[in-house]
């Protein structure tokens, strides 16, 4: 029976348009025409599929959750720096180089020097190496006696605040015991 006659004996209704349904017609579903545009649904989308869906997934836009589900549940867009940009969006092709190789650098180094003179006697240099520089008796005895024979003589070797404290140290006990005994630095 043809749509034409169905009419004549529905009495006027449409059974074949709008609002019937396939199952009662027998009628094989239409193939979804293709026009080619990438806004709409990809070709041969099944009849009924929202439209916008396949639009979505073609752009790089932030993935927010929807009515199609949250948006963990559906794929990421691709995160390279290619693609439309949008306005305001500050993605850049420069990449950040970072610089592995460590920067650290040792701290110059400071002799500690004795100075040589007529009055301070060998026993106070003596004690003076011992206390400050922490020798032995006999090795405190060797530098004094590299001073007095030499004229200047090392102490040690340190860092620049340690041996500035040093001389310091060594000045401030010599002038409490009223000696004229000199102590420098210099760099190692
Ligand atoms: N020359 C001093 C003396 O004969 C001894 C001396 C040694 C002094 C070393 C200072 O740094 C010095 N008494």
């Amino acid at each position: 029976m043809t749509c034409a006659a169905l009419a004549r004996s529905a009495g006027g209704r449409r059974p074949c348009g709008e609002g019937a349904s396939r199952e009662t017609t027998g009628e094989v579903a239409p193939r979804p025409v293709d026009y080619g545009d990438a806004g709409g649904a990809p070709s041969g989308a099944t009849p009924g599929l929202r439209r916008g869906f396949g639009f979505r997934q073609m752009t790089q836009g932030p993935v927010r959750d929807t009515a199609d589900g949250p948006a963990a549940a559906r794929p990421a867009p691709p995160t390279t720096a290619a693609g439309p940009r949008a306005p305001g969006d500050d993605r850049s092709n420069t990449a950040i180089i970072t610089r592995t190789k460590p920067r650290t650098k040792r701290p110059s180094l400071y002799r500690v020097l004795l100075l040589n003179d007529d009055y301070t006697p060998m026993e106070f240099v003596v004690l003076v190496v011992e206390r400050f520089f922490n020798k032995t008796h006999e090795t405190a005895y060797q530098i004094m006696m590299h001073v007095h024979q030499n004229g200047v003589g090392e102490c040690g070797v340190f860092t620049y605040e340690v041996a500035e404290t040093k001389v310091s140290q060594v000045i401030d006990f010599a002038r409490q015991h009223q000696h004229p005994l000199q102590c420098t630095l210099e760099k190692a």
